[in-house]
């Protein structure tokens, strides 16, 4: 709606529809008054003045955190912030790994503003896209989606803004929605999320792999003093390098002024894709936030 709305502001403001010419930002050319042309830098149809990226083309005008910097020029996409990013690599302090230390990068942001090209790699691809959001609305079951083009990012922070809507009862399934990071196959992942414990939840951190008894999850696990189903919640899963040469999981998760967490340190290199996963449970994904570090 803002979007649209500023694309209207830039065609009230006279705006040109046409890529800029050396004459348009020259003034006043043409025997055209100045004044009667918006300048458009990047050629994308808005206008600067009304452009939240006025040098990135971006004619969808996305602004997921209405900051006024659009998505594809945000330090920050996913949170109102200053636009501080001290170490000058692109990622806003805010949501950088390592805010003073330069060489991580936004790999991508996904607001799912419209379908997407994730697939399903895990159960069938009953998941909806749309109206900013990707849901799941099983509660039998296991679903997980690997967004499409495969990048193998090695070390990265991965943020989710997640709501479970509901769980099964069964408690032959175990109940879980969250983040997958290190995927390489169905039986060879990590996965950081919340599950179901009782009335309560727990934050899991832990890798799947398969072994002699078939599928197996290691994983470490910390408190959530609160149901799993409630409102939306921001997730963050990061993995990074020990001293050792390990890789480390550190997962957390915030609702509501309520927070857990539970990290997993595993024998592994840090490759695979990013992706998400429910089990049990009915999720919506607002955003997937993703920065790759070296
Ligand atoms: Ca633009
Ligand atoms: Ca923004
Ligand atoms: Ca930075
Ligand atoms: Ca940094």
């Amino acid at each position: 709606m803002r979007a649209r709305t500023l694309l209207l502001a830039g065609v009230l403001a006279g705006c040109s529809f046409e890529v800029p010419t050396e004459s348009d930002s020259g003034g006043a050319g043409g025997g055209v008054d100045a004044g009667t042309i918006a300048k458009d830098t990047d050629g994308d149809g808005v206008s600067d003045l009304a452009d939240v990226c006025p040098h990135v083309v971006d004619p969808e005008q996305r602004d997921h955190d209405t900051d006024r910097r659009g998505d594809l020029c945000d330090v920050c996409p996913h949170r109102m912030e200053s636009g501080a990013d001290v170490d000058l690599d692109g990622v806003g302090d805010v949501c950088d790994p390592r805010p003073t230390i330069a060489g991580d990068r936004i790999a991508y942001f996904e607001g799912f503003y419209k379908p997407v090209s994730w697939a399903a790699v895990i159960g069938g691809n009953t998941w909806t896209f749309g109206n900013g959001a990707a849901s799941q609305p099983s509660t039998d079951n296991a679903f997980q989606l690997i967004r499409d083009d495969n990048p193998n990012l090695g070390h990265v922070l991965v943020e989710a803004r997640f709501r479970v809507e509901q769980i099964t009862g069964s408690t032959s399934s175990r109940r879980s929605s969250g983040i997958v990071l290190g995927y390489r196959d169905p039986d060879t992942y990590w996965f950081c999320g919340l599950a179901a414990a009782g009335q309560q939840a727990e934050v899991n951190a832990g890798k799947v792999s398969w072994g002699l008894f078939g599928n197996s999850f290691d994983f470490n696990l910390g408190a959530f003093p609160a149901a799993m189903p409630g409102d939306w919640a921001v997730l963050r899963a990061r993995s990074s390098e020990t001293s050792s040469g390990d890789t480390t999981l550190d997962c957390s998760i915030e609702r509501m002024g309520i927070t857990g967490s539970a990290s997993f340190t595993m024998d592994a290199e840090a490759a695979g894709d990013v992706g998400l996963r429910t089990n049990g449970a009915a999720t919506s994904f607002d955003y997937v936030f993703v920065v790759a570090s070296p």
